[in-house]
């Protein structure tokens, strides 16, 4: 069966955008593939926390994975810190990326200008990125266009230690889903919904509650022709409230174009079906939220079974590279 291993970081709390460009689709991977899905919280602490936020937010995190349809039986889910192998196997990647390499990660270049304190592992960044997807034998890794960059240097650094120490890893590669699953800011249709644009408004959260919902949808940017048609270049409000509406309702954004006249209709209609789409997970995270005890223990079996596949591997990386056995 196919292996699939994906990563999210715990910071922000998540948007419609999230949902529906990644964690809904992991939803589905998870009954097609052996999937695996980790909340990066070593990867977080690459920027400055405060302390206790990191895992706070991980738990928030999984609880919201859980809500959204991840079920911890059926796929592997689990914290990154909880599985050692996932540092050590961190430092054997960093000796086997070169500092020429991992200057030319762009996600380094725009996250370093945005802090004052770069950290050196925010620099090694895509080292531990690499061990999170290598120690799992992972074929594919199911990302937003953005992190195709550190998926092939996920490949390089394989292929390079594969060289030097003999076939120890397996080659991933990335499965960047269409473009429709884009979701644009509902304030700023140029730009993608994202938790570092601060835009409020624009933004709709998982946790929204459904006024605020259907109030940001129906503040929303469009254009003064009012003519519903699906066309990102020309009408990219218009277009990314079909587009949303499609996705919440497994419609064809073109077609359903033709059945608005107006505005005014498409936003009442895109509202009630995000809603009702975010509902039964607003109700599920109340649950979870009620017993941490619970998504802790879940969590826990989610580490364990990881454990069980990423040990084996790290063994077989150091006893390839001729490490002293213990
Ligand atoms: P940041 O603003 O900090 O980069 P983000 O909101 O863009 O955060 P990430 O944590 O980088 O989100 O991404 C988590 C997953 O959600 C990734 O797979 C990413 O491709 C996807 N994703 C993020 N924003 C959108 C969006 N607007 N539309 C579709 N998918 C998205
Ligand atoms: N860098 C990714 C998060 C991430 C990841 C991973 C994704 C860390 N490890 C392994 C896929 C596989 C991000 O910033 N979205």
């Amino acid at each position: 069966m196919t292996r699939v291993f994906s990563g999210i970081q715990p910071t922000g709390e998540l948007h419609l955008g999230n949902y529906l460009g990644a964690i809904r689709n992991w939803t589905r991977l998870q009954h097609e593939t052996d999937a695996i899905f980790c909340v990066v919280d070593l990867h977080a602490i690459t920027v400055p926390k405060t302390p206790g936020q990191v895992g706070h937010d991980s738990l928030r995190l999984a609880q919201l994975l859980i809500a959204a349809g991840l079920d911890p039986e059926v796929c592997t889910l689990f914290v990154q810190s909880h599985v050692r192998e996932h540092t050590e196997g961190g430092w054997l990647m960093q000796c086997s990326v070169s500092f020429g390499e991992l200057s030319r990660m762009t996600q380094f270049k725009d996250k370093s200008d945005q802090h004052d304190f770069i950290s050196a592992g925010l620099f090694t960044y895509p080292a531990l990125q690499a061990a999170d997807i290598l120690l799992y034998d992972t074929d594919e890794v199911p990302v937003g266009e953005d992190q195709r960059q550190h998926i092939e240097i996920t490949r390089d650094i394989a292929e390079r230690f594969n060289s030097r120490y003999g076939e120890t890893f397996v080659l991933p590669k990335a499965v960047v889903p269409r473009a429709g699953a884009r979701v644009m800011d509902l304030q700023r249709p140029d730009a993608k919904m994202s938790k570092s644009l601060d835009s409020p408004k624009g933004t709709v959260g998982l946790l929204d509650d459904p006024k605020q919902i259907a109030k940001k949808i129906k503040s929303a940017v469009t254009d003064n022709d009012g003519e519903v048609r699906f066309d990102f270049a020309e009408k990219p409000g218009v277009s990314n409230l079909l587009s949303i509406l499609g996705a919440a309702t497994d419609q064809d954004p073109a077609a359903l174009a033709d059945s608005y006249e107006q505005y005014g209709q498409l936003k009442v209609d895109t509202a009630d079906a995000v809603v009702a789409l975010l509902e039964p997970l607003q109700a599920r995270f109340r649950e979870l939220e009620g017993d941490p005890a619970e998504t802790a223990r879940l969590l826990k079996v989610g580490a364990d079974k990881a454990r069980t596949v990423a040990a084996p591997v790290l063994a077989r990386a150091k006893g390839n590279i001729g490490l002293l056995a213990d």
